[in-house]
């Protein structure tokens, strides 16, 4: 029995005097440092002791209280997790950023600063690393019990440098001074199998039983950083594992063996959690990723039982008391680890474990990319997880069997559904076992679900008709508005009250403004002075002189074929072409912004900055263009430079091919920024405009049907380009070497790809996107029309709040309360 002990006593005063006092004292008993010779980092350190302490103290409380509620547990079990920099925001969260801010400047030391020395945990590629962050922002801000699972990557997300306008990479060792977010539990690890064999076997009582035996070890250590909600009242957190060598804990192998040998063995298997896999497109066979994978399912399981079992002894509590997620299939072997340990290890009856683990389990897809979608070959799957191998033919066999008795006859259904792909090398397809595992399916967008249902998982929507469910993206408020935007949080505030912050449809309160001359000028000038700071940033950093008067025209985002940062390159040139042929012309002026890593492996994708990069030299360095004109690559794109970027942006661009942008995020953060976005009828922009109004925003281009229409039909880019003038001209002057006069031909490879073939339809789109840009400048040279308008975007977007994401998970999926 646990005991009920005291309530936890609050040591701390968040006072500006008790804060300046624990500054100093860490800076002393945790940093090892005076005043005199501390470092701006050893300050920001100090500062962070200062925060975490009372994180702690906040923090303790929280578990208890949902232990002795015997709470609903979620997991949310990812294999990224692209958190940022965390001290702004945990001052935030706990509502001591002003006495935290004022303690330190009373010393003399400047805030921003210190702030800038934090390395952030980029634990992620993208899209779907960040979109895990803000969901842990929102459920503990929503009083959800809401853990994350993941790995603690030594590297997370590689550094890009452009060198000679080239991407080029290094390798960010973020761990270097100390990470101070983090708890390392060096009493909570477990043990993780690979390879080995199965034996069966008849126990006493005559059952067949599985062992899996052989096997090699890995231990898994986990890392807890705590994720306080906004308002401090609970604080959850996000466990990381991290491997460690068996030999370390098996003193008889270093006494008998030979040590240099172990000490290398105790390497290799610490690679495990060595870094972060830097390619979201293209998933090949790569078997450390797939060790990877199992790794943390194992260790996360055995964690999620171990904490359940302490409470309860009862197995069909399970899917009452716990909710597992799986973001994308990366961690789709939850399903068949679940299922070996409670068939193997706890002697559950094969349907009885799999009625828990459907129940347990629900599976959250994020691509419709085929290159995307994991499939592992199951030669590879037998050598490092031969039981689990056994497991999922099962699965596959009485799945199968039910969809035969279900639909007799049609083989080329059993085909498709399977979970065993057999044309060519036979391969295990995760999609399949997250779906047939779980007992919901969701996409990330409403275009997205239904193209879900109608495309790659049609046959499954009709086997489960109810099972696959829409749970549209959000982003948290707090960090993408209040902590990024203050300018801007507090002329809301001003206006709406600061319910907002929990509650963002309250900016609808925004609307009755929007003519309201007095609030144009304050946001305008919110505005005004993001641009200014960013525009103050890209000249000392990147030596480009910006205008802070030309409209601010940003796509930031991994760099894809299918996210067309190409097409916004053709309408830079066509712009470009434009002003050269007709240089006294009054035009609207532009900056144009782009950043985003390329894949290590991506060539065409590094291709594509290289051509930004020297479409910007070209550019911006033609006297006859002066201001109308610049283009700016902004290196490094991570979460930091986000929370510069986003709140500067006016034009936000959203513009992939209709149909392969599952949702964005970024589309989101910028519209709740004030930005106007000119897009594609894709992903959640289709839900932007339902909820900011058309005429609020520059939609242009096909549709997803228009362009599966297309496909089908077969696509030929000449007749667009042969009919377009502009076009071809942009075409020609990228292919012949214009921007490019070192080396003429750089860039005929891409030219080609867009003249035989345009996968992504770039083409077919290009005059409505230079119409669509027309009107951009149109509004433009009316201010007021324009602010207007962004005024409303800002009123529009409470729907995006990851909190209202987080509200529907737990209703339709988890079964637990929220706290709005
Ligand atoms: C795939 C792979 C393949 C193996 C190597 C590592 C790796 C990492 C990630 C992925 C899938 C990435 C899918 C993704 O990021 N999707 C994005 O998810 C966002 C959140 O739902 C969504 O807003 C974006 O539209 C979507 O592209």
């Amino acid at each position: 029995m646990r005991r009920v002990g005291p309530p936890v006593v609050r040591l701390l005063d968040d006072d500006v005097e008790s804060i300046r006092y624990s500054l100093a004292s860490h800076l002393l008993y945790s940093v090892g440092k005076d005043p005199v010779n501390a470092t701006a980092r050893d300050w920001f350190m100090a500062a962070a002791y200062t925060v975490r302490d009372r994180v702690s103290e906040r923090w303790m409380p929280t578990l208890n209280r949902y232990y002795d509620q015997d709470q609903k547990r979620v997991y949310y079990m990812s294999m990224e997790f692209l958190i940022g920099r965390t001290l702004s925001n945990a001052m935030i969260s706990l509502g001591i950023y002003d006495q935290v801010k004022t303690a330190i400047e009373e010393m003399n030391l400047d805030f921003d600063e210190i702030v800038g020395w934090e390395v952030e945990a980029a634990l992620g590629n993208g899209g779907l690393g960040r979109l895990a962050a803000c969901l842990l922002d929102s459920m503990a801000s929503l009083d959800v019990a809401g853990f994350g699972y993941g790995i603690r990557y030594d590297y997370g997300m590689f550094t890009q440098h452009v060198e000679h306008g080239w991407q080029v990479e290094s390798p960010e060792n973020w761990l270097r001074y100390g990470n101070p977010w983090e708890f390392p539990r060096p009493g909570v690890i477990y043990p993780v199998r690979f390879g080995g064999r199965v034996v069966h076997y008849k126990d006493v009582l005559g059952q067949t039983r599985a062992q899996w035996m052989d096997t090699e070890e890995v231990m898994a250590m986990a890392y807890d950083v705590p994720v306080p909600g906004y308002g401090g009242k609970t604080v959850n957190h996000l466990r990381l594992w991290s491997a460690k060598s068996t030999r370390e804990f098996d003193l008889k192998y270093f006494n008998a063996g030979n040590y240099i040998e172990a000490v290398r063995d105790k390497n290799e298997s610490e690679t495990l959690s060595k870094v972060l896999y830097p390619s979201d497109i293209t998933s090949r066979g790569k078997e450390l990723r797939f060790k990877q994978e199992y790794f943390f399912v194992a260790a996360s399981i055995q964690d999620i039982l171990a904490r359940f079992r302490k409470a309860h002894s009862d197995w069909n509590k399970l899917p009452e008391r716990v909710a597992v997620q799986l973001n994308d299939t990366h961690p789709a072997l939850v399903v068949a680890e679940l299922m070996r340990v409670l068939v193997d290890e706890h002697h559950l009856e094969w349907n009885h474990a799999w009625d828990l683990t459907r129940r347990s389990c629900a599976y959250t897809n994020h691509t419709l990319l085929p290159e995307a979608l994991e499939t592992w070959p199951v030669d590879m799957f037998e050598r490092i997880l031969p039981r689990h191998l056994e497991i999922i033919f099962r699965i596959n066999h009485e799945f199968l069997q039910e969809v035969r008795h279900r639909h007799p006859g049609d083989s080329d259904l059993l085909r498709r559904v399977s979970l065993v792909g057999e044309d060519g090398e036979r391969r295990v397809r995760m999609a399949h076992l997250a779906v047939v595992g779980s007992h919901k399916v969701n996409g990330v967008a409403a275009i997205h679900t239904g193209l879900m249902k109608s495309t790659i998982f049609s046959d499954f929507e009709h086997l489960s008709p109810g099972k696959i469910n829409n749970k549209t993206n959000g982003v948290t408020p707090r960090r993408w508005v209040l902590a990024a935007n203050p300018g801007l949080s507090k002329l809301i505030t001003e206006a709406v009250g600061e319910g907002w912050v929990t509650h963002l449809d309250r900016l609808k309160g925004l609307e009755k403004l929007a003519d309201d001359k007095d609030f144009h000028a304050r946001f305008a000038a919110v505005k005004r002075a993001n641009k200014q700071h960013l525009a103050q940033v890209i000249g000392q950093r990147l030596g480009v002189d910006v205008s802070v008067d030309s409209l601010f025209d940003v796509q930031i985002k991994r760099i894809h074929e299918y996210k067309r940062q190409l097409l916004n390159v053709l309408h830079v040139v066509t712009r470009y072409a434009r002003i050269r042929a007709n240089p006294t012309v009054d035009v609207v002026p532009r900056t144009v912004i782009i950043g985003g890593k390329a894949a290590p492996g991506y060539i065409l994708a590094k291709l594509i900055i290289k051509l930004i990069n020297d479409v910007a030299d070209v550019v911006n360095n033609d006297p006859l263009v002066g201001d109308k004109l610049k283009v700016v690559f902004v290196p490094n794109y991570n979460v930091s430079t986000a929370e510069l970027v986003m709140p500067a942006a006016e034009l936000s661009e959203q513009i992939s091919t209709a149909g392969t942008e599952a949702s964005g995020t970024g589309n989101m953060k910028m519209s709740m920024n004030g930005a106007l976005t000119i897009g594609t009828w894709d992903g959640a922009n289709v839900e932007i405009c339902e909820e900011v109004g058309e005429d609020n925003m520059f939609l242009f281009g096909l549709t997803a049907q228009e362009v599966a229409r297309r496909r089908i039909d077969g696509y030929d880019p000449q007749i667009a380009i042969n009919a377009n003038d502009e076009l071809k001209r942009a075409l020609d002057m990228i292919g012949s070497g214009y921007f490019s006069p070192d080396q003429t031909d750089r860039y005929r490879s891409l030219v080609e790809a867009l003249t035989n073939g345009d996968t992504y339809l770039l083409t077919a789109d290009y005059p409505l996107y230079i119409a669509a840009q027309e009107r951009v400048d149109a509004l433009y040279r009316d201010p007021d029309e324009w602010t207007r308008k962004a005024i409303l975007n800002v009123a529009r977007m409470g729907k995006f709040s990851s909190d209202r994401t987080v509200a529907e998970y737990a209703r339709d999926i988890w079964g637990v309360a929220t706290n709005n």
